[in-house]
């Protein structure tokens, strides 16, 4: 079948498929997304992001609901982390937790760490292309924050909502510090647990150190996702900090910052891949590491050496 013409056609087949190419790298993902690049750049990302079992998928179940009811199309990409932190249990979960998979304005993918860590954020950048070109009027990405990947790959959303957890007890400083940081919004869900007073005054503090120098204040909501309670406080959170990108002009900004990022990350793939072929994979370069290894050279001038080679070439 045509991907790109089914992708552009609406056809959730399709969707799945440019997905899944891009997810294995099959030889046709790149001829893919150039052709669906030039159709994206419309929807809304969102990050949510936060410690293990936070209740981002409930979470997000409900508001990919409001959405709907709004009008909106959805598109979700749940990043399966395998770290040790959350075992396999998770893809469960993923799957139990959206009671709106049957809904055909919804458009749930899981993508699997499987170790390939540094290519995870190219891939999860593209399937977000791909449900953008698709149609998905907001999209939705999942992450679990334990590490810089995921990082990296919330960066990639225009906002982005840290849920946070009563009870971690002085664990905020165990929660990335980076992660913190890129929080547009505060959500304490399980709000319902005690500890609420104390997680809110942590987030607040630690807002407060990090010394905002925007125009926007990230607030700080409660909610028991897994009752629905506090959803559309979020939501009008989601808005307003959406409104305030726009009208700051920050939306600009912080795409084209996007941008920069993922084009200096593939040219850098390109070149480490084009080095593993050109010098990794070659019988002189084991030569080479036998003379480093007798100290018959060092390896900061070989490194100069090879690299202007390649540049020459
Ligand atoms: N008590 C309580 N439980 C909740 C709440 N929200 C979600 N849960 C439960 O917490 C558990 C984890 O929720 P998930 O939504 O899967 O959490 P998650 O952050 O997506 O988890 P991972 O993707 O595994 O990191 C589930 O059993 C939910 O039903 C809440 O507000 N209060
Ligand atoms: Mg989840």
């Amino acid at each position: 079948m045509d991907i790109v013409k089914g992708v552009l056609d609406r056809s959730r087949l399709a969707a799945a498929k440019g997905i899944t190419a891009v997810e294995n790298e099959y030889p046709e993902a790149t001829g893919i997304m150039q052709a669906l690049y030039p159709h994206t750049g419309r929807a809304y990302i969102l990050g949510i992001t936060g410690p293990p079992g936070a209740g981002k998928s409930t979470l997000t179940d409900k508001l990919a609901k409001e959405y709907r009811k709004r009008g909106k199309t959805v598109g979700i990409i749940a990043v399966d982390p395998t770290s040790p932190y959350s075992g396999g249990a998770i893809l469960g979960d993923r799957i139990r937790m959206m009671d709106i998979a049957m809904d055909e304005g919804v458009f749930i993918r899981s993508m699997a760490t499987r170790g390939s860590l540094g290519g995870l954020s190219q891939k999860t950048a593209d399937a977000v292309k791909v449900l953008d070109a698709f149609g998905c009027d907001i999209i939705i990405i999942e992450t679990v924050g334990v590490g810089q990947s995921e990082v990296d790959i919330v960066k990639t959303a225009d906002t982005t909502m840290v849920v946070l957890v009563p009870g971690l007890g002085d664990d905020i400083q165990a929660i990335k510090a980076g992660i913190l940081e890129i929080g547009d919004l505060f959500t304490i869900n399980k709000a319902d647990r005690e500890g609420v007073e104390k997680l809110h005054i942590e987030i607040e503090m630690m807002l407060e150190l990090s010394g905002n120098k925007t125009g926007w204040k990230p607030p700080i909501n409660r909610t028991i996702a897994s009752e629905s309670e506090g959803v559309l406080s979020v939501m009008d959170s989601i808005e307003a900090h959406a409104k305030y990108l726009k009208e700051s002009d920050e939306l600009k900004t912080r795409r084209a910052e996007s941008i920069k990022t993922e084009l200096l990350a593939m040219i850098a793939e390109r070149i480490r891949r084009h080095i593993n072929k050109t010098v990794a994979e070659t019988r002189d370069f084991e030569n080479t590491i036998l003379r480093l290894q007798q100290r018959e050279i060092d390896p900061y001038s070989i490194a100069d050496d090879i690299l202007d080679k390649i540049i020459k070439q």
